[in-house]
């Protein structure tokens, strides 16, 4: 009788509500280059995205959620719940680099697995492309993508076209051309789908960082000429189709009140690549620096049920919040070591609070802190523009610190510094606060990287050996990891890495 009650009780107040409700499925849209300003709950009018409209609608927006100003630094702090300067991810790793995220960190699949999910990483992978870094060694049952960006084509010696690969697992399953690029996205979508019918019967984990919309811009040839936006509103809109038909088929396997899907992007738009870089709509900057153009990034949240439809949350949150958030919800704890960055933003996402679980939030360009954000108050310490964005972004930061009320002005263009001392002062020791922890030349707290020795790219290539710059290494971190190093650790970070590619 008693069990009886009890199922009806369940019954009556839903799965959503019920204390024994199995562990979300977790699906992470993670587009590349995607400003602000490039989806339709974000203000894009020229292409259109109803998918992601219908998920607004249905789920929450993210108005305040940071990314890092480019592609391997946002992944690392994606995977590791942590700041890229805390685990030695400072830049991009180009293909064949010696460096990768260290293996020994604690990827957020690596927490999921254990806890009985099936891991799947589908697309641009980008923390190290040896074997000790892909991601089949860091938590992912299976792989399937190009592991870096699309735009780092190599001369491929068996036949002398300018490919990168598609990699299967660790395996090279195909060298793409720049005209194979124009299938890539519905690769990725064909095994995303695949992969969520082959997993309906335990939780799953799809991470999909998504190739798109990345230069060189490669549409399908079903959305080319598709939007008024060129080619780069046509990928968009195949990006939109593509999580259109992820949601089709949680809708038809009826696992969508039972999944958590993110949708976010790795950084802000590419402003000199002009026509095929995106919007950041009403913010300055873009991607390769900490203005908010470059850092901060169009997020949406949808779990029917659990999260209200139609909201909307300001609070500042970013990737760095993303694993203690699914780890959480996945129902685990994250133990106390090795130090995270990032907080559970579940609070948020149901509507339970509308403040931030952190003190701040922190803005690094590669080692270097530029910027600290409290509530509405975004100050800058270091000049926050870069070679990238030059002509776009002039740098009027002759004058430091510079402070921004975000609330009020949010394209950061009316220095408060002078009116607020006090709250200048306060953030100021944030900062000074965080750079001794993880950042400049002498840090406490850092984490060593992956390296190998003798790295080669996945394939042979008739390129010549990229340069080395080892003579441009920092210090060496001052803080080990907190278990058990690998024989194959070496303590250099990888600071000679490409700042502003990918
Ligand atoms: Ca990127």
């Amino acid at each position: 009788m008693r069990a009886l009650a009890a199922l009806l009780l369940t019954t009556f107040l839903g799965s959503s509500f019920c204390a024994f409700a199995a562990p979300p499925n977790i699906i992470i849209h993670f587009i590349d280059d995607l400003g602000y300003g490039d989806i339709g709950p974000f203000g894009a009018v020229k292409q259109k995205t109803p998918h992601l409209d219908r998920m607004a609608k249905e789920g929450m927006k993210l108005t305040s959620f940071y990314a890092a100003p480019v592609c391997s630094v946002s992944r690392a702090q994606l995977m590791t719940g942590c700041y890229g300067a805390r685990v030695s991810v400072p830049g991009v790793y180009p293909p064949g680099a010696e460096n990768g995220l260290h293996p020994q960190e604690h990827t957020l699949a690596e927490r999921l697995r254990p806890l009985g999910y099936a891991t799947q990483c589908i697309g641009k992978w980008h923390l190290g492309d040896q074997p000790a870094f892909l991601p089949t060694k860091q938590g992912f049952d299976h792989y399937l993508g190009i592991p870096y960006s699309n735009d780092m084509l190599k001369t491929a010696s068996v036949d002398g076209r300018r490919v990168v690969p598609l990699v299967r697992d660790d395996k090279v399953e195909r060298l793409l051309d720049e005209a194979d690029q124009d299938r890539i996205e519905e690769i990725y979508t064909d095994e995303a789908v695949k992969f969520i019918r082959g997993s309906k019967e335990k939780p799953f984990f799809l991470y999909f960082p998504h190739t798109a919309v990345h230069t060189p811009i490669h549409p399908g040839k079903a959305f080319q000429g598709s939007s008024q936006n060129g080619c780069f509103g046509d990928w968009v809109q195949e990006v939109d189709a593509s999580v259109g038909r992820v949601f089709d088929t949680l809708r038809e396997l009826q696992l969508d009140q039972n999944t958590l899907v993110i949708f976010t992007s790795d950084n802000g738009p590419w402003l000199i690549k002009g026509a095929d870089g995106g919007s950041a709509g009403p913010l300055r900057g873009g991607k390769g620096t900490t203005w908010e153009g470059g850092v901060r990034v169009p997020t949406l949240a949808w779990w029917p049920g659990k999260i209200a439809p139609g909201s909307v949350c300001d609070a500042v949150a970013g990737t760095i919040d993303v694993l203690p958030t699914c780890v959480k919800l996945a129902g685990a704890e994250v133990p106390a070591q090795p130090v995270l960055d990032g907080r559970d933003l579940s609070p948020l996402l149901f509507g339970q609070s509308q403040e931030s679980p952190r003190e701040a939030h922190y803005y690094f360009a590669s080692y270097n802190l530029q910027a600290v954000r409290q509530g509405p108050w975004k100050l800058a310490i270091m000049t926050q523009g870069s070679a990238r964005a030059k002509g776009q972004v002039e740098d009027d930061a002759k004058t430091n610190p510079r402070l921004y009320n975000l609330d009020q002005d949010i394209g950061e263009r009316t220095n408060l510094a002078a009116q607020h001392p006090d709250i200048v002062a306060k953030l100021t020791a944030l900062a000074d606060a965080m750079t001794a922890e993880i950042g400049g030349n002498e840090p406490k707290s850092r984490r060593p990287p992956g390296e190998v020795e003798n790295p080669s790219t996945l394939y042979p290539t008739s390129d010549p050996p990229r340069r080395n710059a080892k003579q441009s290494r920092p210090p060496a971190p001052q803080a080990p990891l907190t278990y058990d190093v690998g024989a194959m650790l070496r303590s250099t970070p990888n600071a000679h890495l490409a700042e502003q590619d990918g």
